[in-house]
């Protein structure tokens, strides 16, 4: 199903965000800020503003564009439009007001509105609107970013799937060529170490959420490595020498990886297959 997504004029846009003044910024992110705006009509939105010619942000804002324009369903964010004014790119979103499920947990309020029962519906959100993308678009979409702040929550806590900017469309490109891209902490083993990447990857990164969602914490954060030890024995070898580290890991990844962090990585691989009663809510 096609959708039709307006191209915006810049000065409404920037009208219905006072500017891009402060004052109406929802926070900032690597890519550019995002602010509230309010259209005609009363529409309350979201706009995502990217400066600069940089060539990775071009492709993620096409990227973003081509998808979500195809992309309809109650658990992934509406794209309404976009604008491109000489070198700023705006990309405009229904309003989540809720902001992210990061925010929400780890922000200032430090999850207190999330009950048992809203956290469930936030993974049962998340992993349908995952499950739309893997199993009834054609071809399959690969996120390849899922974590907890591309996760945004609408005023009734509907959560809904953000961020498509480095998402592909599985068995259209060869896969084997396209960068490593994502977060550490979030990004399957054997992608990290191999490349080897498929919709599972998704469904790893969507387990980390459902292991924040269970501690009320990043799970990557804090595990003593003493934790792990069975699988940082296996992952040893591969990852105390970086330049062990396939080709295809992107060269700003090979030399940022500390092993404290992969360390983290694996943990979370272990804590996956072995939770602790204590972790259970
Ligand atoms: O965690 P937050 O409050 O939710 O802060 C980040 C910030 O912008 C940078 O990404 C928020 N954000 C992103 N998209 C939207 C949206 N469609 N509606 C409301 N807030 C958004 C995000």
């Amino acid at each position: 199903s096609k959708r039709s997504i307006s191209i915006m004029d810049h000065k409404t846009l920037e009208l219905a965000t006072d500017n891009f003044g402060d004052s109406n910024m929802l926070g900032a992110g690597g890519f550019g800020c995002v602010y509230k705006g309010k259209l005609e009509g009363n529409l309350c939105v979201a706009v995502k503003r990217l400066s600069g010619g940089n060539l990775d942000a071009i492709k993620e804002f096409q990227t973003e564009v081509e998808l979500l324009s195809k992309i309809q369903h109650p658990n992934i964010i509406t794209l309404l439009g976009y604008s491109i004014h000489s070198d700023t790119r705006l990309l405009i979103y229904e309003l989540m007001e809720f902001g992210s499920l990061e925010t929400q947990l780890h922000g200032p309020s430090r999850g207190s509105a999330l009950t048992w029962h809203l956290r469930m519906k936030i993974a049962l959100d998340a992993a349908r609107g995952l499950e739309y993308l893997h199993e009834h678009c054609h071809p399959p979409v690969i996120h390849r970013d899922l974590k907890s702040s591309n996760i945004l929550l609408d005023s009734d806590f509907n959560a809904k799937l953000s961020d498509f900017g480095l998402a592909i469309l599985d068995g259209t490109q060869n896969k084997n060529n396209i960068k490593l891209s994502g977060t550490l902490g979030y990004v399957a083993p054997e992608y990290l170490l191999d490349g080897k990447l498929t919709d599972k990857s998704d469904v790893y990164a969507f387990g980390v959420v459902l292991l924040e969602l269970l501690l009320g914490r990043k799970p990557v954060e804090k595990i003593a490595p003493a934790q792990c030890q069975s699988m940082v024995t296996w992952a040893m070898p591969q990852l105390t020498d970086r330049t062990k580290l396939p080709n295809i890991v992107d060269p700003v990844i090979r030399n940022s990886v500390d092993l404290k962090h992969l360390y983290q990585v694996a943990a979370v691989a272990v804590l996956c297959v072995q939770p602790e009663p204590s972790y259970r809510p």
